[in-house]
């Protein structure tokens, strides 16, 4: 009797099990495959234009300065072993100060990716950039908090550029990583930082496939 019972509930029980557990992958992957919201920030000179250029397929052209928040509807990226992703509503901001109010929040709360760019060599020698990075991280901090993303929800991700100006990236790096784990803001982005000379075309490639090849 009560191997029959043991066997009826496998019986049944089993399908289900099976059922939900096809309906879970489906949804893993539906979400996954969900069109990348990129919002690019940082401050000027840093390689922003340079890293949105390359996704839309732009290479060899020294992009002007960014002198107003620029949005690509549609950039279609196509990876080296020919599968493509899709990336919605991409934006590019000034570095300049004045931009970081006005824009940061609307990026914060329309991005699925949020990464930050700044010159990795500037922050080390540079006491003025180091505070105007900090300022600008503490402030995305700050938005996040009051528009109620968690840490997992945006993450952000710093793309340390200039690694081709420092004498040794790894000690640059580590240096950086140390300087911003000793901050609130800091520990957004732990785990999330790139070194990366945003002139080489190969180096941008293999951090556009880090970053979203699936
Ligand atoms: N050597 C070197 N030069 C870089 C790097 N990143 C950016 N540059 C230089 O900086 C210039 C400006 O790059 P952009 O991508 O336009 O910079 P941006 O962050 O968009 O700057 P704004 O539009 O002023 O906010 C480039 O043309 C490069 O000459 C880097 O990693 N290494
Ligand atoms: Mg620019």
């Amino acid at each position: 009797m009560i191997t029959l019972a043991v066997f009826l509930f496998i019986q049944i029980l089993y399908p289900i099990y099976i059922l939900v557990l096809l309906l879970g992958i489906i949804l893993v992957k539906i979400s996954r495959n969900k069109d990348a919201k990129i919002g690019v920030v940082g401050p000027q000179k840093a390689g922003k234009t340079l890293f949105l250029n390359a996704l839309n397929g732009i290479w060899g052209t020294k992009p002007e300065q960014t002198i107003q928040f620029e949005k690509y509807e549609t950039i279609e990226y196509r990876f080296d072993d020919g599968t493509t992703r899709t990336f919605k509503n991409c934006k590019d901001v000034p570095g300049s100060n004045s931009f970081i109010r006005t824009t940061y929040t609307e990026i914060l709360e329309d991005s699925t990716d949020l990464l930050f760019f700044f010159n990795m060599k500037q922050y080390l020698e540079n006491p003025d950039y180091e505070r105007d990075v900090n300022a600008r991280l503490d402030y995305i901090y700050e938005v996040r908090k009051s528009i109620n993303k968690d840490d997992k929800s945006l993450p952000v991700t710093l793309i340390l550029s200039y690694a081709d100006q420092v004498k040794n990236v790894r000690k640059a790096f580590l240096a950086i990583q140390d300087k911003l784990s000793k901050k609130d803001y800091g520990k957004m982005c732990q785990n999330h930082m790139y070194p990366i000379n945003m002139e080489k075309e190969d180096e941008v490639k293999k951090l556009i496939e880090k970053l979203f090849k699936k």
